[in-house]
């Protein structure tokens, strides 16, 4: 199993997920994607369940710390991303992991939030932890010309790539 990257001391996004298995397949993505617009991130294994007053003391000090969004990754009865929310006012997104039940739990139990504290839940597994740094990412621009710039540039070569497949029948 390859070793959790990303603990910059002044994190951007906050990163955690609720066991070391969820990082291989799933929340690796989300560094590599972060790491690759350069913004520095904070991983973490804390869970809701097995370490609940440390998910607690993160999520409630990282706006001081200067994190401006949350991610959280867990899978089965995945509480995290919740558990989060209800810790800090900072947005939280949540990457719901595979699992022994292809996911679809840990979906369930991380998009059905009550009324009042949101989680913005993305797609299970890769697809999710990419788009959740994406939109960490489109968040912090907001306020951040640079990186919006980036993920222009980072749109228009996804599309140059898909075209550049078609081209070979174009001809
Ligand atoms: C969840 O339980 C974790 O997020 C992980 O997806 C799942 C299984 O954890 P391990 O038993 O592999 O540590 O809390």
């Amino acid at each position: 199993m390859s070793e959790i990257t990303g603990q910059d001391p002044n994190p951007l996004v906050g990163i955690l997920m609720g066991s070391k298995s969820d990082w291989p397949d799933t929340m690796r993505h989300v560094s590599d994607t972060l790491k690759d617009f350069g913004v520095p991130h904070d991983c973490r294994v804390l869970s809701a369940h097995r370490t609940p007053e440390a998910a607690q003391k993160f999520a409630s000090e990282a706006a001081g710390r200067g994190v401006e969004v949350m991610i959280c990754g867990a899978g089965g009865a995945a509480h995290l991303a919740g558990a989060v929310a209800a810790h800090t006012a900072l947005p939280v997104l949540g990457v719901p992991i595979t699992s022994k039940l292809n996911g679809l739990d840990s979906l369930l139990s991380t998009v059905q939030m009550p009324a009042g504290i949101p989680v913005g839940t993305l797609a299970i597994g890769r697809a999710g932890a990419v788009n959740a740094a994406l939109l960490a990412i489109q968040i912090l621009g907001l306020s951040r010309p640079e990186l919006r710039k980036k993920m222009q540039q980072f749109r228009e070569a996804q599309s140059e790539k898909i075209l550049e497949a078609s081209r070979p029948w174009d001809e």
